[in-house]
């Protein structure tokens, strides 16, 4: 095979041609399939000639240009494309297709999920339905005819509005749709199959009624009400916050069992991985209720910021998701605790992003190249996005940031943009000069914030020295300077926020540093204070700033703002596990003082002491310090962990009893953590009598977590228990995988376990969401196991990654990262790592998806 080439952002040059209309025909077989499609199109550039259109994995039955069928030498059929003559300013295009849906296991096109008939287009699984122009800035009117069979498939479901359906020949059925907005191919969407349907109403701002549609499997009603009850509440947050209403008089939401993403937005008909969408109290956890209502509104917020407005490019991605990611956080902090919000948000930048940066797929929130497309939907472009979107909102404020929202939809509502059109509606409704901030599109990298304080008590003077460096990326060698919001807050040692003069003026808290170093001078101090800095985590970037742990704790107790407390309390958490993996024991008296009176303050948001007692993950302390042995990291933040555990022993039973008292989400969440703190001190008989309470997933997946981290004797009694009681329920059973997956044993033993899971009848390698329960969890969340010195844990990923580069490529290139980072490991790893890798790179038939990853990391 051609090693697969890169597309570079700069190269963009429009179509020459458009498509105004499309109408498609699909006649459903599970292997054979036919698309008919019936183009408008319309030439755009003068003296083009020839029409080339994409395609991928279909047989070409037949081509006609205005009614006139064209033999096979008036067209050529090269390596994915169809080249046409096409010297005529429009013209009628036919084409027929035949594709293989019961066999698309790449789960990209048109494929069969058990038995239903579903796409997935974004990005650009267009192309293995029809030849065609399958790029965003294309925006057609698209009908489309589906016709199957009645029986097997009772619903046939496509984008717009139902015109027409009827009884066909041999037991078969059709239904016309009608999608009156022009979309990108991406947003085409069919469906059909039998499902229990769930229906509702939403009355829009202007009194328009809005037919919501809920389809899932057969028996599932029950799990959907709060999937259809979640988006209510995001159509009329959307109004109420963004004044952006709905368009169409029907919107669809289709739960599907074999997905490889989270959910997609397509116009009217969103598909949803069932286990994004499905939940009741019995079988999901609180987390994953919010989860659900977090991914319905985004998958809706894309309709203006996405569908209505859409990419000229896939290199703008980020265009419609990192808005889309900050709507949809923004939507959960207004009806949530705002504070845990931004803090969950706050640990994937840290845990997850900030290694994204520092390994060998770092690029910016625009990507220059891109092999495979599918590999650019990352938390740089996703999370780093809403983070780049959330300063724009801090610099402008909720006025200024509504008065360009507003500014965009109307200027751009109906066209295919790029990141500097949405940069340059918020520049120019607000007056906020943006030069400098557009930095933040074209570099990667995680910038250093490094922060010194000078106090002169005799000029009551307090100065802080910031100065800004970006460290070099695998991608990008020359950094520049970037525009920081810092925000910022100075405690007295009474815990009061100081009234603050900046260089003679009121100062309100935010600094904005443009330059590659600036000095803040704040007059009037008269005592030493204590700095909270970067506070909501005000830009991302990583912060150096010594403090004392005196002073940490001092913000952990009085800084006004939760995320500041709790960001004090992580580097407090954070500090005592370097001093452990050192060898030295932490002040374990200052922490049980500190942390103890969190946990007796009754009158704190469970949820937010529950993350303020959370130890900062294996990822996040990797950051800290790159090069540490992982394993001995890990063992260090067990350590802590029990030494915690045991010190506040009483406070934590006290807290633990007011939690099963109140018993709601957030003190369910703190009720888990401490729980296995318990366990971890070996407090067996606990957990497994919160096993056998409980009366809801939270609670019985919070007692088998805590009995498979802490090894508990009772761990086996109680995964059996669950397991014979969900083994017919593949979603409950991925809990089961990932639990089985992450439990801290010798690797060996494990590694058995984990392939006898493998043959389960729950267990199903080309469904991505067992995968990743059982092969991702284990890869990404069991530091002991996978990094096991002997390597063990590397080639049984790499054995996984074999067999899934032939079945669903994308999905393994998901679950690779691990693997990719290997340069933050130490020598020992990176050799077993490295082989593995070379093992992949040596593979014949090696997926475009899996190159890019594997030979970038290995250069
Ligand atoms: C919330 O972005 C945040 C991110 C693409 C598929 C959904 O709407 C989407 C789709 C991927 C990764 C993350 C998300 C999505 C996709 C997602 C979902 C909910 N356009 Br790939
Ligand atoms: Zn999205």
């Amino acid at each position: 095979m051609s090693q697969p080439t890169a597309r570079h952002r700069l190269d963009y040059q429009a179509s020459p041609f458009q498509i105004d209309t499309l109408h498609l025909t699909v006649q459903l077989e599970d292997h054979a399939t036919l698309v008919t499609a019936e183009s408008a199109i319309r030439r755009t550039q003068a003296g083009a000639a020839e029409l080339a259109l994409v395609g991928e994995e279909l047989a070409l039955v037949s081509v006609s240009i205005d009614e006139v069928a064209l033999s096979a030498d008036e067209y050529r059929l090269e390596e994915g494309k169809l080249v046409l003559p096409m010297d005529r300013d429009s013209a009628r295009l036919t084409l027929v297709t035949r594709i293989d849906p019961a066999n698309n296991t790449a789960l990209e096109g048109l494929y069969k999920s058990e038995g239903t008939f579903c796409t997935q287009c974004e990005a650009e699984g267009f192309r293995r339905i029809t030849y065609f122009l399958d790029r965003p800035d294309v925006l057609a009117r698209y009908t489309t005819r589906i016709e199957a069979d009645k029986a097997a498939y009772p619903y046939l479901l496509a984008n717009g509005n139902k015109v027409d359906s009827g009884d066909l020949d041999g037991g078969r059925h059709f239904a016309t749709w009608v999608d009156p907005f022009p979309k990108p191919s991406y947003l085409f969407a069919l469906v059909a199959g039998d499902f229990d349907l769930l229906e509702d109403s939403f009355t829009t701002a202007s009194g328009r009624d809005v037919a919501l549609q809920l389809f899932v499997d057969k028996g599932q009603k029950g799990r959907g009400h709060h999937a259809l009850a979640s988006l209510k509440r995001a159509m009329k947050w959307d109004e109420e916050r963004f004044n952006l209403e709905y368009d169409l008089d029907i919107y669809m939401v289709v739960a599907v069992d074999f997905f490889n993403m989270g959910a997609m937005e397509n116009k009217g008909l969103n598909v949803f991985n069932s286990k994004c969408v499905l939940a009741d109290s019995d079988s999901a956890t609180d987390a994953e209720f919010d989860r659900i209502e977090s991914i319905i509104g985004h998958e809706y917020f894309h309709n203006w910021t996405g569908n209505r407005i859409t990419c000229r490019d896939w290199f703008q991605l980020s265009l419609k998701e990192g808005l889309t990611v900050f709507r949809d956080q923004e939507f959960s902090s207004d009806l949530g605790s705002r504070a845990v919000h931004r803090i969950e948000a706050v640990k994937v930048i840290r845990g997850i992003q900030f290694a994204e940066d520092a390994g060998p797929m770092a690029h910016p929130i625009r990507p220059d190249k891109v092999i495979e497309m599918n590999n650019f939907y990352t938390v740089t472009v996703y999370d780093k996005g809403a983070e780049i979107i959330r300063m724009m909102h801090t610099l402008l404020g909720e006025q200024g940031f509504q008065k360009g929202m507003a500014l965009y939809v109307e200027r751009h509502d109906g066209q295919a943009v790029t990141c500097d059109d949405f940069v340059q509606a918020m520049e120019e409704a607000s007056g906020v000069d943006l030069t400098l901030f557009r930095r933040w599109y074209s570099q990667s990298g995680t910038p250093v914030l490094t922060v010194e304080e000078e106090f002169d008590a005799e000029a009551a003077q307090y100065k802080l020295h910031l100065r800004q460096h970006t460290p070099a990326t695998a991608d990008q060698a020359q950094k520049q300077p970037l525009h920081l919001p810092v925000r910022l807050e100075l405690l007295s040692t009474s815990g009061q926020a100081l009234e603050l003069t900046l260089d003679g003026q009121p100062f309100d808290g935010l600094y904005s540093l443009t330059e590659p170093q600036a000095t803040l001078t704040f007059d009037g101090v008269n005592a030493k204070p204590v700095a909270s800095l970067l506070q909501e985590f005000s830009a991302p970037v990583k912060l150096s700033f010594a403090q004392s742990e005196a002073e940490q704790i001092h913000l952990m107790s009085y800084a006004n703002n939760a995320v500041a407390r709790w960001d004090a309390a992580q580097g407090i958490l954070a500090n005592a596990v370097f001093v452990t993996l050192e060898g030295d024991t932490p002040d374990s008296d200052a922490l049980a003082r500190a942390f103890g009176q969190i946990l007796a303050d009754d009158r704190l948001d469970a949820a937010l002491v529950a993350q303020m007692l959370t130890l900062p993950s294996v990822s996040t302390l990797m950051e800290m310090h790159s090069g540490c042995d992982v394993v001995a990291l890990h063992q260090a933040r067990r350590q802590l962990q029990t030494t915690l555990g045991s010190a506040l022993a009483a406070e934590m039973e006290l807290a633990y009893q007011r939690c099963v008292a109140a018993n709601d989400a957030p003190h369910r969440a703190l009720k888990n953590l401490l729980l296995e703190f318990k366990a971890l001190c070996g407090e067996s008989e606990r957990v497994l009598a919160q096993y056998e309470q409980a009366s809801n997933m939270t609670e019985t997946l919070g007692a088998l977590r805590a009995a498979n981290q802490g090894l508990l004797p009772q761990r086996r009694q109680m995964m059996t228990d669950f397991e014979v009681k969900w083994r017919h329920d593949p979603l409950v059973m991925d809990k089961y995988f990932s639990q089985l997956a992450t439990t801290p044993m010798e690797v060996v033993p494990l590694l058995e376990e984990i392939n006898r899971a493998m043959s389960h009848a729950a267990f199903d390698i080309g469904n991505p969401n067992r995968v990743r329960a059982l092969v991702g969890a284990f890869a990404d969340g069991n530091p002991k196991a996978f990094h096991d010195a002997s390597g063990a844990g590397y080639r049984f990923l790499t054995e996984q990654l074999i067999k899934l580069n032939g079945i669903n490529p994308q999905c393994a290139a998901r679950i690779i990262t691990p693997l990719i980072g290997f340069k933050q490991h130490t020598g020992e790893r990176q050799q077993q790592m490295r082989q593995c890798l070379e093992q992949l790179m040596a593979l014949e038939d090696l997926s475009k998806d899996l190159y890019e990853k594997v030979s970038k990391s290995l250069s």
